[in-house]
C-alpha cells in the first residue's frame, strides 16, 4: 500500500485546515475566516485499503510580531522537515502575491517534492484561474481545489498517492488525528471565540481545561474551561453586557462539543487575564504551544 506523510503548509487563510478536514472526513482543526487561526501542528490521517496519508496542519506563514507567532513559525517550519511531500497551498482567487510566489520557489528549490494547491477555486473567474494555473505550473505541479465544494479534491488525492512511496500503516486503522478530546475540546471553544470576536481579541486567546470528565452514568460530560486572554479590556468584551457574549460563544461551543463527543454536555467557562501572555516563554510552554512532538 501507499503510505507516506504530508506536510500543508501555506500563508494564514489559504485554507490549509479546511482541505484536510474535507480530505480526512472529519473535523480534525478548527476553522475560521481569520488568519492565524491554527497554532500547532495537527496530524489527520486518511486510512483506506490501499493508502495511508499522515497530513500535517500548520500554522499559516509568516507573520511574527510577538513571541507566540515566532514559536507558530518555527512549528510550520519544522512540520514542512522529514516528510515525505510539501502541499503548498495558495489561496490565488484574487491572483498569486509575490510573497506566495516567494515561498513557493524556496521550498519548491529544497529537496521535498512540492504540489502547489491553488484553492477557493469556487470563488474565482475562470481566466485568472487559468493564468494562475499557467505561473504557477511554470514552479512545479499545480493542483486547482475548492474544498468548500469538494471540487477536484479526490484528483488531488490521486496526485498525492502519485508521489508517495510504499509501506506500511503508520497508525492504527480508526486513528483519524493526533489529538486528543481535551485539546479538540478547548480548540471548539477557541473556534467559537475567533468566530464571534473582533480584532486583536481572539489572536490574544488561550484556553486550558479545569475539568473534563463523563459523568458517573456515563450520559454527560463536565467540561469546565478557562478563556485566558491578555487584557482586562479584553475580559470586559468577551462577557459582554450581563455575561451576554460569553453566554452566546458557550452556547454555541457546547452543541459542538456535544456532536464531537455523542453526549450530552455541561460546560462552565470563566475568562482570566495573564497580562501579554504572547510574549512570555513559560507562558506559551504552560498553554502546550510549540511541543509537537
Ligand atoms: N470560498 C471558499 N472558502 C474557503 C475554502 N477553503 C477554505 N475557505 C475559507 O477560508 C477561510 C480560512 O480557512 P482555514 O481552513 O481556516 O485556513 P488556514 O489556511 O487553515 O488558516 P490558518 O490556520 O489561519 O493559517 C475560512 O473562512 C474558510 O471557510 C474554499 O474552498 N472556498
Ligand atoms: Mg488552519
Amino acid at each position: 500500500m501507499k503510505s507516506g506523510t504530508v506536510a500543508v503548509i501555506g500563508r494564514a487563510n489559504a485554507g490549509k485546515s479546511t482541505l484536510i478536514n474535507v480530505i480526512v472526513g472529519e473535523k480534525v482543526s478548527i476553522v475560521s475566516p481569520k488568519p492565524q487561526t491554527t497554532r500547532d501542528r495537527i496530524l489527520g490521517v486518511l486510512t483506506r485499503e490501499d493508502c495511508q496519508i499522515v497530513f500535517a496542519d500548520t500554522p499559516g506563514l509568516y507573520r511574527a510580531d510577538n513571541l507566540l507567532n515566532s514559536v507558530m513559525q518555527k512549528t510550520a517550519e519544522d512540520s514542512a522537515k522529514d516528510v515525505d511531500l510539501i502541499l503548498f497551498l495558495i489561496d490565488c482567487h484574487t491572483g498569486v502575491s509575490e510573497k506566495d510566489k516567494t515561498l513557493l520557489f524556496k521550498y519548491a528549490g529544497g529537496k521535498i517534492p512540492v504540489i502547489a494547491v491553488l484553492t477557493k477555486i469556487d470563488i474565482m473567474p475562470e481566466t485568472l484561474l487559468i493564468s494562475c494555473l499557467k505561473e504557477m505550473g511554470e514552479i512545479t505541479e499545480t493542483v486547482p481545489v475548492s474544498a468548500r465544494k469538494g471540487k477536484n479534491v479526490k484528483e488531488l488525492v490521486k496526485v498525492i498517492l502519485n508521489r508517495l512511496p510504499d509501506g506500511e500503516k503508520l497508525f492504527e486503522q480508526d486513528i483519524i488525528s493526533d489529538r486528543s478530546e481535551k485539546f479538540m475540546i478547548s480548540e471548539i471553544l477557541r473556534e467559537k471565540i475567533l468566530l464571534k470576536t473582533d480584532k486583536e481579541i481572539p489572536h490574544g486567546v488561550a484556553i486550558t481545561v479545569n475539568k473534563f470528565a463523563l459523568s458517573e452514568d456515563g450520559t454527560r460530560y463536565d467540561i469546565s474551561l478557562d478563556i485566558i486572554c491578555e487584557r482586562a479590556a479584553h475580559k470586559a468584551i468577551l462577557i459582554g453586557k450581563q455575561g451576554s457574549k460569553i453566554k452566546e460563544i458557550s452556547s454555541y461551543a457546547r452543541q459542538d462539543m456535544e456532536k464531537f463527543l455523542g453526549r450530552k454536555v455541561f460546560l462552565t467557562t470563566y475568562v482570566k487575564v495573564k497580562e501579554d501572555w504572547r510574549n512570555s516563554a513559560s507562558l506559551i510552554k504552560e498553554h502546550g504551544y510549540g511541543e509537537n512532538d
